[in-house]
């Protein structure tokens, strides 16, 4: 065991305030076992932020020592043109708002791969609106081309939600559509399109794409055909805490099945120019709070990633104390997602320099990653210098 079992539960049972529930929840986590949904529900009403640090932090030194993970990828957003109408996204637009709106050529975006040609990148991630014209052909198409130029790079790409309706217009099922994209070059999925499963919430924030069993079903066929995905959380809108606590159990049921999810990442929401502007963001206290009790309730999951372009590097350094392992990756500015939704970084990039000495700073051993968590080059040889 990496951390002093002692000197932690010393430091729990003796809180002035003690708690036999928490006292009792502190115990099974400490000897991994799972904890329940009410479980849960007591860490978010409960317990303070202090002892959900700890907590959550003796999880992820058990999981993944002292490491943070983060990854060499480039983003390419093929379209903001969205037929949906997710209340909370500041970033698609509508067929008839073309002037605010992008669709790339195919050419354009293999321009983008080419501009990263020799670079020591080892993710593409291809996520976007869904575009009623940009169908399973051309996707196809897209994605052998990229295999073409750069046999290398692990693509991760498109949500549930954009697979959902490709494939339903291009009437294929599921296995076959995953299938198909699997063959001409798609590696695994991004977790993005899950918002919150429950459907009386989900009917108010976006109604009309995919709902949570059609958004499972996809992770789940794609985890039996042997890819891998990610799963997120889109938290702190009209939702409470039982609805988070009931998106977490469907996950760690699914993934106590099909074992394929990598990673979780919950996404805070951001209020700027999305027509839930009306709805305040939560605190910093909130985030750090929820990355940790996403980190004890998913102990079916390795990983736990803040993406720092959405919550900005200084609450994606305190979350490494809060069960975070992973901060994705040296994003340049190709993503526009966040921005558009008043993000802290406007033009999120970083270089890997600037991202190992914010790992480091944190206490924490800076390791670069594939898309799969293969070792590419360890930085902590580099922190003693
Ligand atoms: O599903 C949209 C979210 C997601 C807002 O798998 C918003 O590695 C906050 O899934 N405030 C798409 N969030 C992005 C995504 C993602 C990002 C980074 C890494 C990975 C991965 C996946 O963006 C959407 C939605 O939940 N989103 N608008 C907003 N206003
Ligand atoms: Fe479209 Fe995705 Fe925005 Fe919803 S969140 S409107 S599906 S781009």
């Amino acid at each position: 065991m990496i951390y002093n079992q002692t000197v932690f539960e010393s430091f729990i049972y003796q809180d002035e305030n003690r708690d036999p529930r928490l006292e009792a929840i502190a115990a099974k986590v400490l000897a991994s076992e799972r904890i329940t949904p009410e479980e849960g529900l007591i860490l978010y009403s409960d317990a303070s932020l202090g002892f959900l640090g700890s907590l959550a932090n003796a999880v992820r030194e058990r999981k993944n020592g002292k490491t943070t993970y983060f990854n060499r990828n480039f983003h390419i957003e093929p379209t903001n043109i969205c037929v949906f109408t997710c209340n909370f996204c500041s970033y698609s637009r509508m067929l008839k708002e073309k002037e605010e709106g992008w669709e790339l050529s195919l050419d354009q975006m293999l321009d983008l791969v080419k501009k990263y040609k020799g670079q020591p990148v080892t993710e593409v991630h291809i996520v976007g609106g869904v575009h009623p014209k940009m169908n399973l052909d051309f996707f196809i198409r897209l994605l052998k081309e990229i295999r073409m130029l750069r046999p290398d790079l692990h693509i991760k790409g498109f949500t549930a939600v954009e697979l959902h309706y490709m494939f339903r217009k291009a009437k294929v099922n599921i296995e076959e559509g995953l299938r198909l994209m699997k063959s001409a070059g798609l590696d695994s999925l991004p977790g993005g399109g899950a918002e919150i499963f429950d459907e009386e919430i989900r009917s108010k924030i976006c109604a009309d794409k995919c709902n949570a069993d059609e958004w499972l079903e996809i992770h789940e066929t794609a985890h039996k055909l042997g890819m891998h995905s990610n799963a997120t959380m889109l938290y702190g809108h009209i939702e409470d805490y039982s609805h988070r606590i009931h998106h977490m159990e469907r996950l760690r049921q699914l993934q106590d099945v099909t074992g394929g999810f990598n990673t979780f990442i919950p996404l805070k929401f951001r209020n700027k120019g999305n027509d839930m502007s009306h709805v305040p963001e939560v605190s910093v206290v909130e985030d750090l709070k929820n990355y940790a009790v996403s980190r004890i309730y998913l102990d079916n999951f390795s990983h736990v990633k803040a993406y720092w372009p959405m919550i900005g590097r200084n609450t994606a350094q305190l979350s490494q104390a809060f069960g975070v392992d992973d901060l994705d990756g040296t994003i340049d500015d190709s993503t526009k997602i966040y921005s558009m939704a008043g993000a802290e970084d406007q033009n999120p990039a970083l270089s890997t320099e600037q991202l190992v000495e914010l790992i480091r700073e944190s206490g924490r051993r800076p390791i670069e990653r594939d898309t799969l968590y293969n070792v590419i080059k360890d930085y902590s040889e580099e922190l003693s210098q």
